[in-house]
């Protein structure tokens, strides 16, 4: 697969980070690219600029632009669930309607949008209180996976635009010992609880709404459920048997893919934190990309660039992973938020028409923030036996008040991306007056890729273009692969498969015979609960 590239593999191999750096002085101007407030400077990578083009026809020859029309205009690309892929149509301008299955996907997200925004105003403004009369200062997002991961990864990283009205919280994950650290010293009288689920089918979001709600009524009685319970779902049916009326549900739509659903009513919990107003400048940054994405010529458009250095490093130089490092504290749940979205939706082996993939797909996306990740795993970056191309994301104006730090998060940020490219020779090392014998453990050996993409401030505008860079970037490699990117079949069997093992530790009986070590697992773990 991707034999057209052979060429410039063969043409690259054995060359240096150093020489092709040598060989053209406008390298780093050449081969970076900008999108919104977004500088990707990819130059650090083992390309030039003949393999640069063969990857652009490459995404041309696989009809990258007719596909991402059809993405755009709603056509069922997701086909194994024979829906559209729309989560752009989520930050359309409101004047620009889109029909779509015989419905204005404008105007229904305007609809929720502004349902949204008039919630967020009248709890922000104290107007909607609690049961007992109190502003509710707190609000829980209950969700998990697509409903989570967003939502946290924003809040956290806009904490500067925090004004304190409402403190937000998550819950994720089914050990009760999450929704134990949620709730420590809240006051029911002022919390509001989010659940948010696509489905509303989900075990651990009902496990933990229902001891949300348990909770709450221990407090304040039965009556209070309704005004401190809303809900984010596309499941009305689900969501009344809970115990939520539909005026207190705020919906979205099957074209909406969990890990693609922040900007979605999944943002309620961002919204209720940051406020409509700068809700909506997050909005607005994705709307930028999106608009860069589907109108800048390919080899000016910055996440199809991202894209294919990626399949570059993956398909040429077989790498098989990528650390998103961010250089922001605020920005520390990034990664896994990336990890989500990349390997949720191109982590797949079949193509479109079910048959092999033939080659490698989506790579495994790990990190952390820079600098604290340099005095931990980075000296495998430098000199282990796994080359892994990095993703540095900087910005230039400070986030903290503390901005000498800044100059030195910075610096630090870009000496990573110079040790990593450049390395440093044995003779390099013996010059520097090193003994022989500690040579090789001083030698490091460089050519290890990686972009960098600044970033000018972290405001919403510029989260909301740095995420949606991301979303266009997978897409693009999914386009590339032949992979169906929309769907989680993988995500599907893992709750299949939990809810029959639940049902068996409920002494339900009958059902397919376990292997042995799933049932001796299942029968220790069974025994020591019964005996506790
Ligand atoms: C995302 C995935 C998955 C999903 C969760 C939660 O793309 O499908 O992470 O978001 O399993 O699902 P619900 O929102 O339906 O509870």
């Amino acid at each position: 697969m991707f034999t057209e590239l052979d060429p410039h593999a063969e043409r690259l191999r054995g060359t240096t980070l150093r020489a092709l750096f040598a060989d053209d002085p406008e390298r780093a101007e050449r081969m970076s690219v900008q999108a919104g407030t977004l500088l990707l400077d990819f130059s650090k990578n083992l390309l030039d600029a003949p393999a640069v083009e063969a990857l652009l026809q490459l995404a041309r020859d696989r009809g990258l632009e007719q596909r991402r029309e059809a993405m755009f205009t709603g056509e069922h690309i997701n086909t194994t669930e024979d829906r559209a892929v729309l989560h752009t149509a989520l930050r359309r301008p409101a004047d620009a309607p889109l029909e779509v299955d015989g419905q204005d996907v404008t105007a229904a997200v305007q609809e929720v949008l502004g349902r949204m925004a008039a919630f967020t105003d009248s709890v922000r403004s104290g107007e909607r209180t609690g049961a007992t009369g109190q502003r509710f200062t707190t609000v829980v997002n209950i969700g998990i996976g697509g409903s989570d991961l967003g939502p946290r990864m924003v809040v956290r990283a806009l904490r500067r635009s925090l004004d304190g009205t409402l403190a937000a919280r998550f819950v994720a994950n089914v050990d009760g010992a999450d929704l134990e650290t949620a709730l420590d010293g809240l006051d029911a009288a002022s919390t509001l609880f989010v659940v948010c689920s696509k489905t509303f089918t989900t075990a651990e979001t009902l496990a933990n709404a229902a001891a949300a709600r348990r909770w709450l009524v221990d407090a304040l009685g039965e009556d209070a459920v309704g005004r401190h319970f809303v809900a984010v779902s596309t499941n009305a049916e689900e969501v009344r048997t809970f115990g939520i009326s539909e005026d207190e549900m705020f919906g979205f739509w099957d074209w909406v893919g969990g890990r693609y659903s922040l900007t979605s009513a999944v943002g309620l919990s961002i919204m209720l934190a940051i406020g409509t107003a700068q809700f909506r400048e997050l909005l607005a940054g994705f709307a930028d990309l999106d608009e860069h994405f589907r109108t800048a010529p390919v080899e000016r458009n910055l996440p199809v660039l991202l894209a294919l250095v990626g399949v570059w490093n993956r398909n040429v130089l077989g790498m098989s992973t990528l650390a998103v490092l961010p250089y922001s504290q605020d920005l520390e749940l990034l990664p896994a938020y990336l990890q989500q979205l990349d390997m949720e939706s191109n982590g797949k082996s079949v193509t479109l028409d079910g048959a092999p993939a033939g080659t490698d797909t989506g790579p495994i996306v790990w990190g952390q923030p820079g600098t604290n990740g340099q005095h931990a795993f980075y000296q495998l970056l430098h000199q282990g036996t796994t080359p892994v191309p990095c993703d540095m994301i900087a910005f230039l104006a400070p986030l903290s008040d503390l901005t000498d730090q800044h100059d030195v998060l910075m610096a630090n940020c870009l000496a990573q991306t110079q040790a990593l490219a450049f390395g440093r020779t044995p003779q390099e090392v013996a010059a520097a007056g090193i003994g022989p014998e500690l040579v090789p453990h001083r030698t490091f050996p460089g050519n290890r890729p990686s972009n960098t993409l600044v970033v000018d401030a972290l405001t919403p505008r510029a989260l909301g273009q740095l995420v949606a860079a991301y979303e266009h970037k997978v897409f693009v490699q999914g386009v590339l692969w032949g992979v169906n990117s929309f769907d989680q079949w993988g995500v599907e069997l893992g709750k299949t498969l939990a809810t029959a093992l639940v049902k068996r530790l409920h002494g339900e009986q009958g059902g397919a015979a376990l292997d042995s070590s799933t049932d001796r697992l299942l029968t220790l773990y069974r025994d020591r609960r019964g005996s506790s």
